[in-house]
């Protein structure tokens, strides 16, 4: 068998070309754990969990829900209006502060050019409108009555209405649901119609509740545009996922930082009300298990996350960067359940304050000449950004296409819409060639392809098998002074779709393109540099959708 193995091997090396490995059973050393910084935290954070948060207890905002909440302090609105809210929060084990990913600092006035970039409007040439995803935008607050917003908000059927009898709220008279100050649909909120306001406990998540002139009181209309703006209107903004549902979900102040509980908190809310996919554009420096279990909770529930790489590609003093190591990724999109989203400039290139490193995925447009929904307190109805520099901003524009991605093809696990979203992504003239590249992840997003590829997969895709020599009971083994070119091929019905997926044990994930099967095989060629310079034992598998092959294949580098 192992002499078998070797032939097989060594024909796989003279039809692509290839180098030098050798064949071991020896199982290398475990992976190095990153190299991140998970240490308590300085300058008073994090705040301490159901304390006296560090959020003021006035809000205009608030009387919809609760016309006494003026005076009380949020554990007691918290108990009042948003019992689920509470219950969760009493589950976080320390609070830490999360902030924003909005870039001031790297102006460029360029055009707008997201949207060709992505090859948006080859995308909007196929999809179906009438297809619909909800895509939770867990941010400061929103800009609820834009013109180009106004009529993209999820809606909470179980809120809407008149209460009739039989009904869990029926009291005798007929009573609106959204005003009825009941939970109408029982799911620990009060009168949550559209989204929620987590940090301020209330059912308006709206921007200028507090601070008219925060840094984050536009943040979460920036992002939602990107996500979903109305198109085809007359008005304002374009965006991908035009069709997208956004549900608001507010968990920042408009000073543009939040903590744990309320995320938390908003996290399992968009999961257990229906979101198919969640944006984070926020980050901190620290690792939160309470932050991660719920995030863990989406991925278990079928739920896409997406979220900023982070703002650190550049050292500057701002409370995360200068607590992590040089450029590295922020938390949450460092979580391997996260798609992790950096960004690039106008000229294709990394923008400069985007962060890098192994859990990087994809890059989308995030610096420049980028148009989107904005709130000015002046003008919050018809404001649009015209410059936005931030990861931030990449974060939104996957999230939009991961929600048209869902909306075609609701059955994709997480892992296998992943695959979809970020292995035929553009490669870019930085990536030199390579598959991936730790600056760059799998490159440039390239909607159209990801909408091809998801719907090639919608119907019973065979189970492939992995083209690789010996597969489960043999390994590779090389030295990391020398990259290596690899070959890896898979064997599938013809005119499937088919590509390779190589994962090692601290969930860094790289994708070969996805290929169509001709003459009953695929074979993929590409690089060991794709394993960046850290030693590990990565496994390779054959994947068609949510299927996956059963013959894995072991590339120790060493
Ligand atoms: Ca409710
Ligand atoms: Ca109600
Ligand atoms: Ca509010
Ligand atoms: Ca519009």
């Amino acid at each position: 068998m192992k002499q078998k193995s070797k032939l097989q091997f060594a024909s796989l090396m003279v039809l692509t070309g290839i180098s030098i490995f050798f064949i071991t059973m020896h199982v290398r050393n475990e992976p190095k754990p990153p190299d991140i910084v998970s240490t308590p935290i300085n300058t008073g954070l994090p705040h301490q969990a159901n304390n006296n948060l560090d959020k003021p207890a006035n809000n205009s905002d608030l009387p919809a829900v609760n016309q006494s909440s003026s005076s009380i302090d949020k554990n007691d609105r918290l108990a009042h209006v948003a019992p689920r809210q509470e219950q969760l929060s009493k589950t976080v084990e320390e609070e830490i502060e999360y902030r924003i990913l909005a870039n001031v600092n790297d102006p460029l006035a360029q055009n707008q050019w997201s949207l060709p970039e992505v090859n948006a409007p080859e995308l909007w040439d196929e999809i179906d409108p009438s297809k619909q995803s909800v895509v939770a935008v867990i941010d400061s607050g929103f800009g609820l009555a834009h013109e180009d917003l106004v009529n993209q908000w999820h809606r909470n059927s179980g809120e809407e209405g008149m209460t009739q009898v039989g009904d869990t709220c029926w009291d005798g008279n007929t009573r609106n649901k959204t005003t009825n100050n009941c939970d109408d649909d029982s799911n620990g909120y009060v009168d949550d119609w559209r989204g929620w306001d987590f940090y301020y406990v209330d059912n308006i998540p709206s921007a200028g509740s507090q601070n008219q002139n925060g840094d984050g009181v536009s943040h979460g209309t920036q992002v939602s545009g990107l996500v979903g703006a109305q198109t085809n209107n007359s008005l304002g903004v374009a965006s991908i996922g035009y069709s997208n549902k956004i549900m608001p979900l507010q968990v920042l102040n408009d000073d543009g930082s939040g903590y744990t509980s309320d995320i938390v908190s908003a996290v399992y809310y968009a999961v257990d009300n229906g979101a198919d996919v969640i944006n984070l554009s926020l980050g901190t420096a620290y690792q939160d298990n309470s932050l991660k279990s719920a995030l863990e909770y989406a991925f278990n529930n079928n739920v896409i996350v997406i979220a900023a790489a982070g703002n650190c590609g550049q050292m500057v003093n701002d409370g995360i960067c200068n607590n992590m190591p040089a450029g590295a990724i922020t938390y949450p999109a460092r979580y391997n359940t996260v798609f992790a989203v950096g960004a690039i400039n106008q000229s294709r290139q990394r923008a400069s304050f985007s962060s890098y490193g192994k859990e990087l995925d994809i890059v989308a447009p995030g610096s420049g000449t980028l148009a989107s929904t904005n709130w000015i307190s002046s003008n919050q109805t018809s404001a649009y950004s015209t410059t936005l520099h931030g990861t931030s901003f990449a974060s939104p524009i996957v999230a939009s296409m991961a929600g048209v991605l869902r909306a075609e093809n609701s059955q994709l696990s997480v892992d296998a819409a992943k695959i979809a979203l970020v292995a035929n992504s553009q490669k870019l003239v930085d990536m030199n060639g390579q598959i991936y590249n730790e600056h760059l992840g799998h490159g440039s997003l390239d909607s159209h392809q990801a909408l091809i590829v998801a719907r090639s997969l919608v119907s019973g895709s065979a189970v492939p098998s992995l083209l690789m020599p010996g597969k489960h009971a043999v390994s590779v083994s090389y030295s990391l002074v020398l990259d290596t070119t690899v070959a890896a091929g898979c064997t599938a019905n013809n005119l499937s779709w088919c590509t390779v997926w190589l994962t090692n044990a601290a969930g860094d994930d790289r994708y070969l393109p996805y290929r169509q099967i001709q003459s009953g095989n695929q074979l993929w060629s590409w690089s060991t540099a794709v394993f960046g310079q850290n030693t590990a034992t990565w496994s390779a598998r054959a994947v068609s959708g949510n299927n996956q092959s059963a013959d894995t294949f072991l590339i120790h580098k060493n």
